[in-house]
């Protein structure tokens, strides 16, 4: 029996994905004697309904000054936290000199906007190195983990805020109970905390297991961040589903009674009952999903194979670590795996050691598959990539389910 991280209430695990690498822990050769696994098993409380991982891996093994994900390597999620920035300032930042924060804020991709609006702002990212491309470019960061000791040194430093967010963040942070008594010590009286990560109902609606991996730690719903939340004084006032990474949730929050709650709370909590994300049923059912789309996915790459085909992996995602590991598909099958980052360029992939190369080798010699490990990107990719299908090429993806796909759409 584990026991749940929000509630303490013991729960029965669901599924293991067997023993799993740092997602993110991209290496060379000389550091695989070295390299550091654990077990990655998943569970759901039936006590408070939150879906989690039964163990973590120490979070400076994960974020530090070497980490591999630069939000800025994509141009929509660019355009996606503009418009999230816009949302903010028009209905939540209403104060003469109002003071914004952000969690997890990594290269800057979303503070940018405040920083450029000349508004008070402070973003809080303990991984070096993504922090650094952002102070330089004038957006004020400091390097630490946020918790409820940072959030009084913050309010000490800068007063109350207007606003607190971040975006695939929340879900990373175990310590969560000591996040949301922060965040409800940093709230001015009218102050909101805007959330977003990827949704629960996606994940079992799509079977997109790939969204589990060390980082992401929780596997929110609605109902389950109400209960988490509730504890600590706060209300769930909105809830408002995005497109972004595959399906996720924009939750608002305020100080209980502080705001009128929108009907889409109710009308989403709802939806989650239709789909049974409160019955053990459900996620009985999505391993047997998993554990199906593992052997489809397998047998797909062996046929290409047997057939003298090319595959190449296209983005070398911490969600592809999970796929990689948990099927056991290594150089074998994928040549290699194209990526734009230069930090992951001229590694290894995590526990299965494919080579991540530049997008350059990908152009040069188009494989006859590419699988598309960036799924949640699709439409950015397909709008630079139609010279890979006009060359006969064809993409391979796994969710909803195992199959190809030659058309953009
Ligand atoms: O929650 C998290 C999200 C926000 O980002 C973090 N825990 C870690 C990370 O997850 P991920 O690695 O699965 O994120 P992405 O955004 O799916 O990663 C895309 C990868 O693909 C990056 O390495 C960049 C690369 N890429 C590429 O090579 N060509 C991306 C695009 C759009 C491209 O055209
Ligand atoms: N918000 C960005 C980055 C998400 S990746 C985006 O959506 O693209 C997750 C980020 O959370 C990493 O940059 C990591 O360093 C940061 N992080 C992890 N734990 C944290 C904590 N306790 N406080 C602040 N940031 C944290
Ligand atoms: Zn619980």
């Amino acid at each position: 029996m584990a026991k749940c991280l929000i509630c303490e209430g013991s729960y029965e695990p669901f599924i293991s994905f067997g023993k799993q690498p740092i997602a993110n822990g991209f290496l060379t050769p000389d550091r695989i004697k070295d390299e550091y696994f654990f077990e990655m098993i998943v569970g759901y409380c039936p006590s408070c309904e939150m879906v989690q991982l039964v163990d973590q891996p120490e979070r400076e093994r994960m974020f530090n000054e070497n980490y591999a994900f630069f939000s800025g390597t994509s141009k929509l999620m660019a355009v996606h936290f503009q418009k999230f920035y816009e949302f903010l300032r028009e209905n939540y930042m209403k104060s003469p000199d109002p003071f914004v924060v952000e969690m997890g804020s990594n290269d800057g991709i979303m503070l940018q906007n405040f920083a450029q609006a000349k508004i008070r702002h402070l973003g809080i990212e303990p991984s070096a190195n993504v922090a650094k491309v952002a102070q330089e470019k004038g957006i004020n960061t400091i390097v630490e983990f946020f918790d409820e000791a940072v959030a009084q040194k913050v309010v000490a430093k800068y007063g109350k805020a207007d606003a607190f967010y971040c975006a695939n963040v929340m879900c990373h942070i175990p310590y969560i109970h000591s996040v949301a008594a922060g965040i409800k010590t940093i709230l001015g009286p009218k102050g909101v905390l805007a959330f977003e990560d990827p949704y629960l109902g996606d994940i079992v609606e799509k079977t997109s297991y790939d969204q589990v991996y060390d980082e992401h730690v929780f596997f929110f719903s609605v109902a389950s961040v109400s209960n988490l939340f509730g504890r600590h004084g706060l209300e769930v006032i909105d809830a408002i589903p995005q497109e972004t990474h595959g399906g996720s949730m924009r939750y608002i929050l305020a100080h209980k009674g502080a705001y009128p709650v929108s009907d889409r709370v109710a009308k989403q909590r709802e939806i989650e009952k239709k789909l049974g994300l409160d019955k053990q049923e459900t996620y009985a059912q999505l391993r047997r999903n998993i554990e199906k789309s593992r052997e489809e996915l397998v047998a797909l790459l062996k046929k290409i194979k047997a057939e003298g085909g090319r595959v190449v992996g296209y983005g070398a995602t911490s969600k592809s670590t999970t796929i990689l590991n948990y099927c056991g598909i290594g150089p074998d099958l994928i040549e290699f795996i194209s990526d734009t980052t230069p930090i992951k360029q001229g590694k290894l992939s995590p526990g299965v050691h494919i080579p991540v190369l530049p997008y350059e080798k990908f152009v040069e010699k188009y494989p006859t598959y590419a699988l598309l490990f960036a799924w949640n990107h699709r439409k950015e990719i397909m709008a630079k990539e139609s010279a890979f299908l006009a060359a006969g090429g064809k993409w391979i993806t796994y969710v909803p389910n195992v199959h190809i796909f030659d058309k953009p759409d």
